[in-house]
């Protein structure tokens, strides 16, 4: 991997996804043959997905975001603090970094930063404006599934690593799949390892149900542009206006569901393949766990890792936790 003329610290963006395609189609149609229809939530983010969820995070609704911004914004020197001096900084779903700046702005040389994002335009992009504000940094963009790295980078593996993992993202994993990825984690970052998770905290459901029920319709427009993706990049031919966007607070489950409702009974034909929906039956496109302080905890744990600090808002909407490698 080797740097630009223009920015030389900044290296070429290393591919780890498979053909983008081949995946999208398997995992596409293994979903629509499944009695109870899902599509899985990582494929929201094309070029006009992660543009709209940049709108959602803007939303008067979507308390996330801003709350998540303020405690970085309060703490950041903190949480760089915990993560000390020459720390590999590697993020998950980096999306634009603009939570990551505010960390950046306060880490002791650190020795690279690797951003990881699954939409590769994204990545470039983002990793260009970083370089351009920290021309000393070294970045290492990786486009690849977060949720399924083999390794990390060779470059700086002597460092400590240090996985920045904002937004909740963690919510769109189920518990066991959520376990699961802290657990690749904490092998990934071997001991001395940390990791900084934001995480939505369970509050009144009709707080909760407003954040993913705009006035505007953007998340709406969000989940169904899957649809619109899938119309475009699998021969797909989903009436878009013949479905529409569901989203509710299961209490017992303590998550967000999200639907795509078949308005009426129709066939939709994905890659050659016809689907049969029923009037009213259910896409499910996405889950966003809300969490208890003691269920992070316990997640943490079973995982590897240790709660060693929060920060939280005035209103405990939203935490940061920093979470140590145990083993
Ligand atoms: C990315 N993720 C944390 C968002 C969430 O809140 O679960 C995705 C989202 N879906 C609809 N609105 C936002």
């Amino acid at each position: 991997m080797q740097g630009s003329a223009t920015h030389p610290c900044l290296m070429s963006v290393r591919d780890l996804l498979p053909p983008s395609s081949d995946q999208f189609r398997e995992d596409v149609l293994h979903g629509l043959r499944l009695p109870e229809k899902e599509l899985p939530c990582k494929y929201f983010y094309d070029a006009r997905g992660s543009q709209l969820f940049e709108q959602i995070c803007d939303l008067d609704e979507y308390y996330l975001t801003r709350t998540e911004l303020a405690i970085m914004d309060r703490h950041a020197g903190e949480m760089a603090d915990v993560f000390g001096r020459k720390c590999l900084l590697i993020e998950y779903g980096s999306g634009s970094s603009i939570k990551t700046r505010l960390l950046l702005d306060h880490l002791k040389e650190p020795v690279a930063y690797v951003p990881i994002d699954i939409s590769r335009e994204h990545l470039t992009e983002s990793a260009l404006n970083l370089a351009e504000q920290y021309p000393q940094l070294k970045i290492m963009p990786l486009c690849a599934d977060f949720a399924n790295l083999p390794s990390l980078p060779a470059n700086g593996k002597s460092a400590r690593k240090a996985v920045y993992f904002p937004g909740s993202t963690i919510g769109n994993f189920t518990r066991d799949e959520a376990i699961g990825l802290l657990r690749q984690t904490a092998r990934l970052c071997g001991l001395g390892g940390r990791l900084l998770l934001g995480a939505d905290l369970k509050k009144d459901p009709r707080v909760l149900e407003a954040a993913y029920n705009d006035d505007k319709g953007v998340t709406a427009a969000f989940n169904l542009n899957l649809l619109v993706r899938i119309n475009r990049e699998l021969e797909g031919d989903f009436p878009i206006d013949r479905f529409w966007h569901h989203a509710f607070y299961n209490p017992t489950q303590g998550r967000i569901e999200i639907y795509l409702i078949s308005q009426v009974a129709q066939r939709v034909r994905v890659a050659g393949e016809v689907f049969q929906f029923s009037e009213g039956e259910p896409i499910r496109t996405e889950y966003s766990y809300k969490y208890s302080i003691d269920g992070l905890r316990e997640m943490a744990a079973a995982a590897g890792f240790e709660v060693k600090h929060g920060w939280t808002d005035d209103r405990n909407n939203f935490l940061v936790l920093y979470l140590a490698v145990r083993f």
